[in-house]
């Protein structure tokens, strides 16, 4: 065999072992929802076609000429029994894109289709795309809201940029017509989500403002605000705080919307991100905040601390100590499934279900702020428990 011959017959059969090989549910128990042994979605899964030249003539050492550098925050639907995931790859050459992978399972078996998706180029300026959110929209739609970053030509600064909240829509996840990009009275918007349904008969978002591309400076939090007309899409209400960022807390520096809001029976459940700094740089966690289900700006459960945190190899990759959602799952049997990515490098699943979601939404006590109030409340559980070990 040829030195093509041998190398390809071989990264052929590592890829088929890779995408076919079994997911378990991995060791680690909270009660709340389980993590997976393995990533559902990794730079490895990348399809060869993407990333070698299949051409012995022209590729006699089957090299890799344009390679995948990491494969992130996935927006997630399930759609006629299956599971997409419309996942945000980086190429080598840090500019990512979206590509649609597809499984019968929740939790194994991704595989991407053939071609990434192709945006429609509407945007000059526009360098960048990532973080795409899926939403169903009670008008036919699947909504596709994400991040458009361009350069931003006002400074003398080589690294500053602005981000804006791209908005495409489909009906099969492969062919997308592209909307303006969102207009709101911030400079900058970045995880923006689209609501599922109409809010007083106007399409609603979820947004981040920010007065700077990393740090949201006055932005107070996820905010919340209506828009008339999706194709002119213009926020046109106040933008109003739902999930603000507080003090010592894991939502200091920022936070912002993640997964599409999840309707139950006591309230939408928001799985979100929510950002401190450290001495090691910011660090991005996941967390869970419910609003009313006739006032989806109207907080009314939040939970206290991190829902999902970076563990063991899920805290080093390419962005160090990042857990990121933007997409979740329910499917007819109530089962949950929190696509989220760690450290900026490979998507991981979480299975929960909905009687277990809406628990931990209302039943986790809040955050009372200050360490004596925490010392308190934990007080008040131990004190509970002994009695009832004790009767
Ligand atoms: C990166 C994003 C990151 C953002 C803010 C962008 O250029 O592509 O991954 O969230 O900067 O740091
Ligand atoms: C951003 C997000 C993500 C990323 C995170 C950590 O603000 O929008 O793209 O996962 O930072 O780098």
């Amino acid at each position: 065999m040829s030195i093509f011959e041998t190398n390809f017959a071989r990264e052929n059969a590592r890829y088929e072992a890779l995408i076919t090989r079994p997911n378990k549910v991995a060791g680690s128990y909270n009660g709340i929802y389980d993590r997976y042994v393995h990533p559902v979605l990794s730079a490895a899964h990348a399809p060869l076609i993407w990333k070698y030249d299949f051409d012995p003539k022209t590729n006699p050492y089957f090299m890799e000429r344009l390679g995948i550098n990491a494969v992130l925050n996935s927006g997630a639907i399930y759609l006629n029994g299956k599971y997409y995931l419309v996942a945000r790859v980086e190429g080598n050459d840090r500019k990512s894109f979206f590509a649609v992978a597809e499984s019968d399972s929740p939790t194994e078996g991704f595989r991407f289709w053939d071609f990434p998706v192709q945006l429609p180029d509407t945007e000059p300026e526009e360098t960048n795309v990532y973080d795409m959110r899926l939403t169903r929209h009670e008008d036919g739609w699947i909504y596709g809201v994400f991040c458009s970053e361009s350069k931003d030509k006002s400074v003398n600064d080589l690294s500053a940029a602005v981000a804006q909240a791209g908005i495409v829509r489909t009906k099969d996840l492969k062919t997308w017509e592209r909307l303006p990009n969102l207009k709101s009275k911030s400079p900058q918007q970045r995880n923006v989500v689209l609501h599922p349904e109409f809010v007083e008969g106007k399409y609603a978002f979820y947004t981040r403002p920010q007065d700077d591309f990393i740090e949201t400076g006055s932005g107070g939090g996820v905010c919340f605000g209506l828009c008339e007309d999706i194709t002119d899409p213009v926020i046109c209400t106040e933008e109003v705080v739902v999930s603000p960022r507080i003090y010592h807390t894991i939502t200091e520096a920022k936070n912002g919307a993640g997964a599409v809001p999840i309707k139950t029976e006591k309230g939408w459940i928001h799985i979100a991100h929510g950002v401190r700094n450290t001495a090691a740089g910011l660090r991005y966690v996941i967390y869970v905040f419910a609003t009313d289900l006739n006032d989806p700006k109207k907080l009314i459960a939040s939970p206290s601390g991190v829902f999902i945190a970076p563990h063991g190899h899920e805290r080093v990759g390419d962005v160090s100590n990042v857990c990121f959602t933007n997409g979740a799952v329910v499917n007819e049997k109530g089962e949950v499934y929190i696509y989220y990515a760690s450290s900026d490098t490979r998507v991981h699943v979480a299975s929960t279900t909905i009687d277990k979601l809406v628990d931990y939404t209302f039943n986790t006590p809040s955050d009372p702020l200050r360490s004596v109030d925490c010392v308190k409340q934990r007080c008040e559980l131990i004190e509970k428990n002994l009695k009832y070990l004790n009767k």
